[in-house]
């Protein structure tokens, strides 16, 4: 059956759960049919229908089937999908031009977003910004400038830390499969520390938890043994770690880091590409704790949708390489820059920092509710709106990958979009965009109390499943849509 599609996205369109076609709908499957036969299958996708429109909080695929995003196109459309003020600044730039090239002829949009992520960033300092395309690239632009600044070469990262999937980025991502299977060599020079998972910490050998600044220390005797300070650029890190598992580290760990990096001269880098831009109640995830990071990488939410990603930070880092050293054709483009200063508009006219605040509590209640009566939710966390829940075998902390790829195919099917991620493939993720109506917030986790109940304690559970499901992964999590 086929529906008449709405003319644009936007806020404007209905604002419900609609379910018109089975799913994927005939348009999709038709789609999907020419997808096979033309795009890579190295390039997967987490959900089985094509998308139409998207605004608010819904997705509207080809078919007219209008589902409830609790993705957000992987935490991007932080301010609604075509938010009319991205859409207004956007339409007005490209009338006026498309490109110039920053690096040939510059434009006022530029400076502008500099200047406002100077200011927004945690940290009175004096702060440059320089403008990119891609989180994958401000990550690298971020340790190119820590090298050029400090003179040495060795970057630490994290267990179970995402950083794209350049070559550079691809050395910092933990995981393997599939970000970094066969892809290698990958680039040298980059070490990898604990980080702190409260789930999965346990004790020390002597029986005490491992809390926040012991699981600093422990990070710390690692980089001071296995690198040594005197040979380290910068230590990267995700304030809250994002395709690893939404991690939150116990409290005392960020500072405990920063603490160290500024006594030895390290360029301390927090990636908020995925947290950055009032995704967890905060501008910046970094300061939930207090933490003013040397350089800031930025990128996803900051431009409604257009791609544009940042490095911030202090002065004098930040200027350390020579002229000409960054750049790239379309590093901050005109029309993403533009898309950018509506985004902003958007989140203060809308109050956004409120709603994701506001979004924690809804999200999380709902979680805790439903974690209390299923074993099968092991760790409910996360902050604003970046919340997940992780999946284990009842009783145990064994990762179930299998059911969480099962909950969010079986909630896609009930017409709710929830992505999956984590190294072992086995957490939910909740990133709606901060704009959703609250009703049908709690519809999306009406459904999902519908997909636990329906989906058998035993389901999904068994065999090498979750490993599978890993390999085949699509873009940005393990979910398996076959
Ligand atoms: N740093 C913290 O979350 C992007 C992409 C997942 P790009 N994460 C989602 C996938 O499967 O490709 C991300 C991130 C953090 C860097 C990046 C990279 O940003 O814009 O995808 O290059």
């Amino acid at each position: 059956m086929t529906q008449t599609l709405p003319a644009t996205g936007g806020p404007a369109l209905p604002q419900e759960r609609r379910l018109v076609t089975e799913v994927p709908g005939p348009r999709s499957r038709e789609l999907a049919a020419r997808r096979a036969a033309a795009v890579s299958a190295a390039v997967g996708s987490s959900t089985p229908f094509y998308a139409a429109a998207a605004g608010g909080g819904v997705l509207v695929d080809v078919d007219g089937n209008s589902f409830i995003d609790l993705g957000s196109g992987i935490a991007v459309t932080t301010v609604g999908n075509a938010a009319p003020q991205v859409v207004e600044a956007v339409t007005e730039q490209v009338a006026r031009f498309t490109h110039t090239c920053f690096m040939i002829t510059p434009y006022e949009a530029y400076v502008q977003v500099a200047e406002t992520l100077n200011e927004l960033t945690p940290g009175e300092h004096a702060k440059r910004t320089a403008l990119f395309t891609s989180g994958a690239e401000a990550v690298e632009n971020a340790v190119k400038i820590a090298r050029a600044h400090t003179g040495r070469q060795a970057v630490v990262v994290f267990d179970h830390a995402y950083h794209g999937r350049t070559n550079l980025t691809m050395a910092m991502t933990a995981k393997s499969a599939p970000y970094k299977s066969g892809f290698g060599p990958f680039a040298p020079e980059v070490y990898r520390a604990p980080l702190s998972y409260p789930f999965r910490d346990g004790a020390d050998a002597d029986g005490r938890p491992v809390d926040g600044p012991a699981a600093a220390r422990r990070a710390i005797e690692v980089i001071e043994k296995q690198v040594g300070a005197v040979n380290l650029a910068a230590v990267v890190i995700e304030p809250i770690q994002g395709e690893g598992g939404f991690i939150v580290p116990a409290p005392g760990f960020l500072p405990a880091l920063a603490e160290w990096t500024r006594a030895n001269g390290v360029v301390l880098v927090a990636d908020e590409v995925q947290t950055g831009f009032a995704r967890t109640g905060a501008m910046f995830a970094c300061e939930h704790e207090g933490v003013v990071p040397d350089l800031v990488t930025t990128a996803k939410g900051i431009a409604g949708g257009l791609p544009l990603s940042a490095v911030t930070g202090r002065a004098e880092i930040m200027d350390a390489p020579v002229t000409g050293g960054l750049g790239g054709t379309y590093g901050g483009s005109a029309a993403a820059c533009a898309a950018a200063i509506g985004a902003l508009r958007a989140v203060r006219e809308g109050d956004l920092l409120q709603r994701a605040r506001r979004i924690e509590e809804v999200v999380g209640g709902r979680l805790r509710r439903l974690a209390a009566r299923d074993a099968r939710v092991g760790d409910v966390r996360g902050r604003g709106a970046m919340m997940a829940a992780e999946l284990v075998r009842p009783g145990t902390r064994e990762p179930d990958a299998a059911l969480a790829a099962a909950v969010a195919r079986e909630a896609a099917q009930r017409g709710v979009v929830v992505l999956t991620c984590g190294t072992y493939g086995n957490v939910l993720r909740f990133l709606p965009p901060l704009v959703i109506g609250e009703e049908l917030l709690e519809e999306a986790f009406d459904v999902l109390d519908e997909v636990f109940a329906a989906l058998p304690a035993r389901a999904g559970t068994g065999g090498t499943a979750g490993a599978d499901g890993a390999v085949r992964a699509a873009g940005g999590d393990d979910q398996d849509v076959d």
